[in-house]
């Protein structure tokens, strides 16, 4: 590694004195590596073919398998229920072919905070996975759609793109789907739709439709010109954001109350997003009981 000296940031703020740090702090330089690191590197996963795994179907050791017997080990587990971030995961398993085996998590019978299930998503949350060849060819479980839409994007290698920039981009259209979308949305929901429709103050909802106007204002802005978050490209991003214009307008029945004839490409977007064979599909996995 080249000699570059030291990285030094001054701390600001009463902090640094008060916990006795030195107005400075210093660390060595990161050595990156020079080439482009983008999926095709060997920073990315390695996965072993299923044919060469015999031992990929030891799914019995997580205890969510005690609930929800696996019929098909071999396959990627899927628990979750048809809501907006559920259906994240059902269509992007549809748009790659994976085969999976979807499992009803029921919130009427409150599946969601059963030990099995907090064992593999602690947060109480659909949706989770457990894919039996995952790197390395071992188990792996995860939770977060976020989280379960870029691995299942590295370990197919689909619906992302393969250069290093355009896979960062793609994230970060992803990430604003997950910090902003998806909680305000939701809140519009509440407020418009469920319980909170019976409180009297109204600034709570106001407050909430106001930022996702704004936010549906910068997706809008985003897909002039482009088909899709990415342009020609379709990828997680949209799959993870146009589930969530849809329930909005659909199932929490806000399109009046944001305006969302403002959002002219938001809405052609929308249509071409759920004209796709797999999100049509993925929209009704896993069955409701
Ligand atoms: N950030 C999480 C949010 C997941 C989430 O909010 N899931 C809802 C359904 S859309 C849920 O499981 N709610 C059950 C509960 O809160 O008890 C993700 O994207 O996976």
């Amino acid at each position: 590694m080249p000699n570059v000296g030291m990285i030094c940031q001054p701390l600001y703020g009463p902090l640094s004195k008060k916990v006795g740090m030195p107005q400075k702090f210093c660390l060595p330089p990161v050595a990156y590596p020079s080439r482009s690191f983008g999926l095709n590197s060997a920073l990315r996963p390695r996965f072993v073919p299923p044919q060469d795994n015999p031992d990929m179907t030891h799914l019995s050791d997580f205890p969510i398998t005690q609930k929800w017997p696996a019929q098909h080990p071999d396959r990627i587990q899927l628990y979750s229920l048809p809501t907006p971030n559920g259906v994240k995961v059902s269509i992007m398993l549809e748009e790659t072919g994976l085969s999976y085996e979807p499992h009803l998590v029921s919130f009427e019978t409150s599946d969601q905070l059963s030990p099995e299930f907090l064992s593999l998503s602690p947060n109480n949350k659909i949706p989770a996975i457990l894919d039996p060849n995952g790197p390395e060819g071992e188990p792996l479980a995860l939770f977060e759609s976020g989280a379960i839409l870029i691995y299942l994007a590295e370990k197919t290698g689909k619906l992302m793109p393969q250069d290093a920039a355009g896979r960062y981009e793609t994230i970060q259209w992803l990430m604003f789907q997950m910090g902003g979308i998806g909680p305000m949305f939701g809140q519009v929901g509440f407020f418009h739709k469920f319980a909170g429709k019976e409180y009297e103050d109204k600034r709570p909802r106001d407050r909430y439709v106001a930022e996702s106007k704004r936010l549906l204002g910068v997706l809008n802005q985003r897909l002039a010109g482009r088909t899709w978050l990415m342009g020609d490209t379709y990828t997680i991003a949209d799959i993870a954001t146009f589930p969530w214009v849809r329930n909005l307008i659909g199932f929490y029945e806000a399109g009046a109350l944001v305006e969302i004839n403002n959002f002219p490409n938001v809405t052609r977007a929308l249509e071409t997003f759920v004209a796709r064979p797999a999100v049509a599909k993925g929209l009704g996995i896993p069955k409701r009981g």
